[in-house]
C-alpha cells in the first residue's frame, strides 16, 4: 500500500498546529486561515450529502463567467467559502472559478498576508447523478508582506511554485481532505459523528508507474497525432500493457484515484480547447503541488505546471499528471520523440 494508515487520533487543527514548526514566522494567522477553510468545507460536504434532499439540485437561471449554466450547489459553495473567509483578517484578496475578476475583502474587514484561490465545486456536471465532486484550493502569500491594504491581481497571478499550501476536498463515499504545505501530502477523512477531519494517511507517496490512464477518449479525433499514438500505445497487448481506462469527469476524483493507485491523468489540447480545458490557477496548480509532493510529475506536456507564469485568472493549460514514469512516457509521444 502506498498509503501508510495512521492510528493515532489527530484532527486537522492539531495537525496544522504541529506543522506550525515548519513556518517559524507563522503568527497563528495561517492556522486560523485553515481552520476557517475547513469549516467551509464541512458546510459544503453537509450540503453535498443533502443535495438530493433539498432544492440545491438542478440548474440555476444564471450563467457563470464562462457562459456555463451554474448549478445551485456551485453558487452555494462559492458563497459559503466567501462568507467563511472574508472576515478572518488572514486574506488580502481571493479569486474563484465562479467570479470573473478578483474578489475583494469587504472594506470593513482587516486585510491579511495570504491569498486564496479556489474552485468551489469541481465536477459540477456530475452533481445531479450523485457522482464524486470536489473543492480545490490554493494559498499564496501576498507579494508585499508588510501591506495591510487590499490585494490586487498581481497577488493572484503568481506561479504555482510559490504556493504556501494547496489541497482538495473530495465528496465521495466519504469526504476526504487532501492537503500539503510543502512537507508531503496528508489525507484527512471527515468523521460526521465528531464533525471533524481526522488524519488517516500521512506523507503519501505515489507509485513511480501505474497501470491506469484517465482521459476523455471521446475527444480522440480532436487530439494531436502524438496524443493519439500515446493512447494507442497504452492499449497494445505488450509488456506491461494494456492499461485500464478510468475516467470520472471530475478532476478531483480522477486525481485522487491517481494519487492512490498511480498511472496518469490527462486533459490535453484538442481542437475544442487548444490550451487544454482545465484552469491553471485554481485547478491545475493546487493539484500539481499535491502530485509533486507525493513524488509524481505534473506538466503541460512539456513544462512543469508549477513553473507557468499566469497572465489571466481563468487561463487554461494542458494537464499530464501522475506517476513520474507514465508522465515522462506521455511527454515523449506528445513531443514526437516516441519513434
Ligand atoms: P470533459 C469538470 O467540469 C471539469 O472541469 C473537471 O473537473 C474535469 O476533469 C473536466 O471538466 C471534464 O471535462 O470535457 O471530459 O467533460
Amino acid at each position: 500500500m502506498s498509503f501508510l494508515r495512521v492510528s493515532r487520533l489527530v484532527t486537522i487543527e492539531r495537525h496544522i498546529a504541529e506543522e506550525q514548526e515548519f513556518h517559524p514566522s507563522a503568527t497563528g494567522e495561517y492556522s486560523r486561515l485553515l481552520r476557517d477553510l475547513t469549516l467551509a468545507l464541512r458546510i459544503i460536504a453537509r450540503d453535498v450529502r443533502r443535495a438530493g434532499l433539498n432544492d440545491v439540485l438542478g440548474i440555476t437561471d444564471s450563467m457563470n463567467v464562462h457562459g456555463e449554466t451554474v448549478k445551485k450547489l456551485d453558487e452555494f459553495a462559492n458563497e459559503v467559502i466567501f462568507r467563511a473567509m472574508d472576515h478572518g483578517g488572514h486574506l488580502c484578496v481571493m479569486a474563484s472559478e465562479e467570479s470573473e475578476g478578483i474578489i475583494k475583502i469587504p472594506d470593513e474587514y482587516a486585510k491579511g498576508k495570504y491569498v486564496l484561490l479556489f474552485d468551489p465545486l469541481d465536477g459540477s456536471s456530475n452533481i445531479d447523478v450523485n457522482t464524486t465532486i470536489g473543492t480545490i484550493f490554493s494559498i499564496y502569500r501576498r507579494l508585499d508582506p508588510q501591506s495591510t491594504e487590499d490585494g490586487d491581481e498581481r497577488d493572484v497571478l503568481q506561479p504555482g511554485y510559490k504556493q504556501v499550501a494547496a489541497g482538495y476536498a473530495c465528496y465521495g463515499s466519504a469526504t476526504t481532505l487532501v492537503y500539503t504545505s510543502g512537507h508531503g501530502v496528508d489525507v484527512f477523512t471527515y468523521d460526521q459523528t465528531i464533525g471533524d477531519f481526522l488524519l488517516t494517511h500521512e506523507k503519501v507517496r505515489m507509485p513511480k508507474q501505474g497501470k491506469i490512464y484517465s482521459v476523455n477518449e471521446g475527444n480522440y479525433a480532436l487530439w494531436s497525432d502524438g496524443m493519439k499514438r500515446y493512447v494507442d500505445h497504452l492499449k497494445k497487448q505488450e509488456q506491461g500493457k494494456p492499461y485500464s481506462l478510468r475516467y470520472i469527469g471530475t478532476a478531483v476524483a480522477d486525481i485522487h484515484r491517481t494519487l492512490h493507485y498511480g498511472g496518469i491523468f490527462m486533459y490535453p489540447a484538442d481542437s475544442k480547447y487548444p490550451n487544454g480545458k482545465l484552469r491553471l490557477l485554481y485547478e491545475l496548480n493546487p493539484l500539481a503541488m499535491i502530485i509533486e509532493q507525493a513524488g509524481g510529475r505534473a506538466t503541460d506536456g512539456m513544462n512543469r505546471i508549477l513553473d507557468i507564469i499566469p497572465t489571466d485568472i481563468h487561463q487554461r493549460a494542458q494537464a499530464f499528471m501522475g506517476s513520474e514514469l507514465d508522465v515522462l512516457e506521455a511527454e515523449l509521444f506528445v513531443n514526437g520523440h516516441d519513434s
